[in-house]
């Protein structure tokens, strides 16, 4: 495997960290978009430092929308190695306006070419954690039957699987299925990278991830999924004419193709989630003086990385 420079590992964790800490400032203040640009400021100023030709693949909208970390920019110093990074540098927007749990900032990195440029359309995804046979669930599947065969591959009745849920009218169906066959459902109010995440954290119950989100979130969750070995399939929801073209001029030609991770994900690949406001997976950024903690999972595929880190950095 081509493989993105190990030192870069730490270079990452700091642009991730520091997007979480320029969101921080805004937790509580129920401003979304002052807390979102607070994010994107210190997320492109800290990726400029780092030695490489780096281009955004996903991140804040296209060039015409979004002025900064736009999908097709450039970033870093234009030395080094070139490499494609998707960015969420606010993940969870509303946790922060509203100071609850689960915000996160992050970003994943891979060489050039590695990622999906998935467009900011809604995507289906589902997702199971690891150790269970390849290609188990299918997004074809009826609910019922996803669940039947997990629940025989885990040698456990429905009754005792538990699933994670994005909160929204969308899901009723896969709801009332899931309740049908009294399988357990945590529901997430925001913030599916980190629910999808779930079926890969061993303090957490949660065996399946179903549901509606972002497509943007779910390539990130992809790419801590294949370091992981968690398995996960996505569909774009390409509602109109107009998000059609917007698929299409990211060079995706067949709309109603299914995902695997490895559709996703090619080649080695590099993750990085800081948390903002405290969450299931991390502790929120926390203030000390003239200073600050910051917690992050960090993930390096190649190189079995899989760490959580605190550091104590300088406000
Ligand atoms: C999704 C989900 C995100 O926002 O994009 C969601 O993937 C928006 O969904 O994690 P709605 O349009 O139904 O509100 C998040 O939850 C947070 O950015």
């Amino acid at each position: 495997m081509n493989i993105i420079n190990p030192a870069l590992l730490e270079k990452f964790i700091k642009v991730s960290e520091r997007a979480a800490f320029g969101a921080s400032k805004y937790r509580g203040k129920n401003d979304k978009i002052a807390a979102d640009q607070a994010a994107v400021d210190e997320m492109r100023s800290m990726l400029n430092k780092i030695e490489m030709k780096g281009k955004i693949v996903i991140g804040e909208g296209e060039m015409d929308e979004a002025p900064m970390l736009f999908i097709g920019e450039n970033v870093g110093t234009n030395k080094g190695d070139e490499l494609d990074i998707a960015v969420d540098p606010l993940e969870g927007t509303n946790f922060v306006a509203k100071n609850l749990s689960n915000a996160i900032s992050v970003l994943a990195v891979a060489k050039k070419g590695g990622l999906l440029s998935a467009p900011d359309t809604y995507m289906e995804k589902i997702a199971v954690g690891t150790g269970l046979p390849k290609n188990i669930i299918d997004l074809d599947n009826s609910v019922t039957k996803n669940i039947k065969l997990l629940a025989e591959a885990k040698n456990r009745k429905p009754e005792n699987l538990t699933a994670c849920i994005l909160k929204r009218s969308r899901h009723n169906k896969i709801v009332e299925e899931l309740t049908a066959l009294n399988v357990k459902i945590n529901f997430i109010q925001d913030g599916d990278v980190t629910g999808v995440l779930s079926v890969v954290d061993l303090k957490s119950p949660i065996d399946i991830y179903l549901g509606t989100g972002g497509g943007p979130e779910g390539v990130l969750a992809a790419a801590a999924l294949d370091c992981l070995g968690g398995q996960m399939q996505t569909r774009l929801v390409l509602s109109n004419q107009e998000e059609i073209n917007r698929a299409k001029k990211l060079g995706i030609t067949d709309l109603n193709k299914k995902y695997n991770i490895t559709d996703m994900v090619d080649g080695d690949v590099i993750f990085c989630a800081t948390g903002v406001t405290d969450g299931d997976m991390l502790k929120g950024i926390e203030y000390k003086d003239d200073s600050f903690l910051a917690s992050t999972f960090a993930l390096h595929k190649s190189q079995k990385i899989s760490k959580k880190v605190t550091n104590l950095l300088k406000k």
